[in-house]
């Protein structure tokens, strides 16, 4: 089935006064329109027409050269688009504010603080010269702050998009002529965190169900990873803590060390257990206890 532009989930008129309704009739029912169009017709009559860009994208040089171009502006520009309008709410009704629970802990782990990320997002989308996006990604592992130029989307470069800030000049320019910053400032008003916070939920992460099965010996008593709490690892911290420095106990400072940063993950998310833990934690966790071997190319 051929591409078609999805309704916005809200009125044209309901990001006012940050995102005015004309900029968004244009926006919408024009270019977004455009992209839609441009992509079907070049996907029109090929084994890859309709398939979702999700899966596309991220095999553009499979495609036969004389589409390859269009596809990828356009494709991408529908992609692009659909994160982009489904990203933004009615500030005070859902848009706007600051994202809470795992995505907030995981864009703290990165940005230190909600503010320092925001400023990096503004920094970013003020670096892209020419037209194209700056994106909150997962990257598997964490969240990181990337750009792209045109219609280009990091799905193709094998990261998840989380949240993304057009900024091609369409996007702002009858409400905010060149003035882009004061455009992505404003832009934060409208982002709908709970959609972000659903997209980060989904958000390929390692396997780790195999390492929270793995067998543990906490003051001589055998346990599974996955069911040790706070109180265990900060005993583990203490008792190799009091072996540190014994010769023949090579490595047993840094484990007990490693012990002592699980206790603090397990206290600072308020996890029962290890296994409450965002997998990307858990494995860190495990390679650092000397759980789990590291992977080849790790060391
Ligand atoms: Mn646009």
């Amino acid at each position: 089935m051929a591409y078609s532009v999805p309704d916005l989930n809200y009125a044209y008129d309901a990001l006012e006064p940050h995102i005015s309704e004309a900029t968004m009739r244009v926006h919408h029912d024009k270019h977004h329109q455009a992209y839609v169009d441009k992509a079907n017709a070049a996907l029109d009559a090929t084994e890859w027409e309709g398939i979702k860009p999700i899966k596309l994208l991220p095999r553009l040089d499979e495609l036969p050269e004389e589409i390859r171009e269009t596809v990828r502006n356009n494709a991408g520009g529908y992609y692009n688009h659909n994160i982009f309008f489904r990203s933004m709410a009615p500030a005070g009704e859902g848009g706007g504010g600051e994202p809470a629970g795992k995505l907030l802990n995981a864009i703290k782990d990165t940005f230190r603080t909600f503010e320092v990320f925001k400023e990096t997002m503004e920094a970013a989308a003020m670096s892209t010269f020419g037209s194209g996006w700056a994106w909150l990604v997962h990257d598997g592992s964490r969240v990181l702050i990337v750009t792209t130029t045109n219609q280009d989307n990091p799905i193709t470069d094998g990261l998840t998009p989380l949240l993304g800030v057009d900024v091609w000049e369409h996007a702002y320019y009858l409400d905010y002529e060149n003035r882009r910053a004061d455009y992505v400032k404003a832009w934060f008003e409208v982002v709908n965190w709970e959609v972000v916070a659903k997209r980060y939920a989904d958000a390929p992460v390692p396997d780790v169900s195999h390492i929270l099965q793995r067998p543990v010996s906490i003051s001589g008593t055998q346990r599974v990873f996955g069911e040790l709490t706070l109180d265990d690892a900060r005993t583990q911290s203490a008792e190799l803590g009091a072996l540190a420095g014994w010769g023949p106990m090579a490595k047993v400072g840094s484990i007990a060390r490693a012990w002592g940063e699980l206790a603090k993950n397990l206290e600072g998310r308020g996890a029962a257990t290890v296994a409450d833990l965002e997998p990307p934690m858990i494995k860190q966790a495990a390679l650092d206890l000397w759980i789990i071997a590291p992977e080849r190319g790790m060391i």
